[in-house]
């Protein structure tokens, strides 16, 4: 799915973020550390290989809500942006600690003029957070952002099953259309 959003193009797609290789940023789901773990941080650091930990060590830890970046190292991509997201129902509030995620790693990635970002479903996965609520705030945080972007041209969701797909698409078509 495509939408134009002030003049940038959303995309919603079921994939890999680890398999993304026309994107120049793509967004990890990090933990504190910014180790290796399950999940996103897993495949984004496997598909990387170890310097990506080693570049992660100076930057560690960080906050919930924070973005960092670093090369991709053997990612078929320029850079890695390390996002803390909130644990649901422990890291208060949830909803805006989200948002932070999003707006701070696109201000990151416009800062360091790239012209295209991937980003996962933040805190979905082992942090609990519930689809359909995340899918809500990422994607009325990237709208909300978007007029403040003059680099970047696409960013896309990268969803990793069809169910998590169907539910952001039902969540765009409300918000973008
Ligand atoms: N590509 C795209 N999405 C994926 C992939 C992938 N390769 N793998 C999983 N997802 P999670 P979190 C989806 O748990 O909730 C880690 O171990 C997944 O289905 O990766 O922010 C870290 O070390 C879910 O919808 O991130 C942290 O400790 C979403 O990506 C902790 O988990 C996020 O799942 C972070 O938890």
């Amino acid at each position: 799915m495509k939408y134009n959003v002030a003049g940038i193009e959303l995309q919603l797609i079921e994939g890999d973020i680890a398999a993304q290789p026309d994107i120049e940023a793509v967004v990890n789901a990090a933990n504190a550390q910014l180790k290796t773990g399950g999940g996103v941080a897993g495949a984004i650091h496997r598909a990387a290989g170890p310097k990506l930990e080693e570049a992660c060590r100076d930057l560690a830890p960080i906050q919930v809500g924070e973005a960092v970046i670093t090369s991709a190292f053997k990612l078929p991509n320029k850079y890695v942006v390390h996002t803390l997201g909130p644990v649901y129902g422990q890291d208060k509030p949830e909803a805006e600690l989200l948002a932070r995620c999003y707006k701070n790693s696109l201000h990151l990635v416009e800062e360091c003029q790239l012209k295209s970002v991937a980003f996962p479903a933040i805190s979905t996965g082992v942090f609990g957070y519930p689809i359909k609520e995340a899918a809500e705030i990422s994607l009325k945080t990237v709208k909300e952002t978007a007029e403040e972007l003059k680099k970047i041209k696409l960013i896309r969701f990268v969803l990793y099953s069809r169910s998590d797909f169907k539910v952001y698409s039902a969540v765009a078509e409300k918000i973008f259309d």
